[in-house]
């Protein structure tokens, strides 16, 4: 069974497009609110009637130390961030946490390691040896450790992983004010060789970067127009973390999050999309509302990566007053 398969119950109606262009999806992100929500829910209850929401929680097994330059990110070696090179996890402890994170509710399990790209070796192999083990516990698994070649990413798809995730960011007219360290197109082909391998693709970007309203169609239109388009995109809004580039810019409001959202569900009706970092700046109507528009994915659990996400408590109050439905691993 395709990862899609168990949401999409009546999409008879719904067209796929890859051929979007960058003044239609600019007009879709400057409707009016009421009418950008109605259009996306419209899709949203096609797809989605239950409203069900994935819960995946999040590791970092190798934090810090990074050799790019991404402007957004603490674990750059490029920025002054407090977030310092500290010993990876081991497998065991890797999985003792996803466990945990199973137990809590957890139904895909992602991986980050601060990596330009993936080496062969030790660090390999126990990352393929992770793989094994999450899927084994009746998880999804999710990686995202940078650039890798066809051999690894076939190997990764024989050790069972379901999606690779690799974001493009920003627009590509953003993107040199990002990352001069690795290019657009590198990121486009790494996606293509996660999808030559047989594995699903997660790939999104982050908003609240200095970027203008055309960026951000921009973005999507390149998402959307990926053939086959990501089976998962997350939606970050920018956390300014201190000593990184970007610490000073204000935080993004919370409506426009909603309009991202509502947007990357009318473009790719099929894919999950995930309310990614920055959830704590969105509040709780500002989160409802982007269930409501078609976030279908939440990160579970006390941290992200290296910065906070919202207390497991006060996330199980949300999707409560929120009255949607967490899948569970059956389902
Ligand atoms: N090194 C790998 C890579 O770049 O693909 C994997 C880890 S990287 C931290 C994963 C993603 O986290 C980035 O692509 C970016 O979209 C997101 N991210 C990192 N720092 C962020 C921040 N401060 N605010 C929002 N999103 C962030
Ligand atoms: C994604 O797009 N967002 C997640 C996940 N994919 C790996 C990571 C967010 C990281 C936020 C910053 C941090 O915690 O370091
Ligand atoms: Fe490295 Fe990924 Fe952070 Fe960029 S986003 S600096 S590649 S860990």
């Amino acid at each position: 069974m395709s990862v899609l398969d168990f949401k999409v119950q009546s999409t008879e109606a719904l067209t796929l497009r890859n051929d979007w262009g960058k003044d239609e999806v600019l007009e879709l992100l400057e409707k009016p609110l009421m009418d950008l929500l109605w259009q996306a829910q419209l899709v949203h209850r096609k797809v989605n009637p239950e409203y069900q929401v994935q819960l995946a929680s999040l590791l970092s097994v190798k934090t810090g130390g990074c050799e790019e330059d991404c402007a957004y990110c603490p674990q750059s070696i490029h920025n002054s961030s407090d977030v310092t090179g500290q010993p990876d996890f081991e497998v065991e402890s890797v999985l003792s946490q996803a466990r945990s994170a199973k137990e809590a509710g957890a139904h895909r399990f992602c991986m980050g390691w601060a990596w330009r790209e993936i080496r062969d070796g030790a660090d390999f192999e126990a990352m393929l040896s992770m793989v094994r083990g999450v899927r084994g516990i009746g998880m999804e698994a999710c990686v995202t450790a940078g650039m890798l070649t066809d051999k690894q990413a076939e190997r990764l798809a024989d050790a069972g992983l379901t999606a690779y995730n690799h974001n493009l960011d920003t627009s590509p007219e953003h993107y040199s004010q990002i990352i001069s360290t690795r290019t657009f197109q590198e990121r486009l082909e790494t996606l293509q060789r996660v999808r030559s391998a047989g594995i699903t693709v997660c790939c999104g970007g982050i908003i609240g970067m200095g970027e203008s309203i055309k960026d951000r169609a921009s973005l999507l239109m390149v998402l959307a127009n990926l053939e086959p388009q990501p089976e998962s995109v997350p939606i970050n809004a920018l956390v300014p973390v201190e000593g990184t580039p970007l610490e000073k810019l204000p935080l993004i409001d919370p409506l426009e999050v909603v309009r991202m959202v509502s947007v990357a569900r009318i473009l790719m009706p099929k894919s999950r999309i995930r309310l990614s970092a920055g959830r704590e700046q969105l509040g709780r109507e500002g989160q409802i509302l982007c269930f409501l528009a078609g976030a279908d994915s939440i990160f579970y659990g006390d941290k992200l990566l290296t910065t906070g996400n919202p207390d497991v408590e006060s996330d199980k109050d949300l999707l409560q007053k929120a009255g949607v439905k967490i899948i569970y691993r059956n389902q």
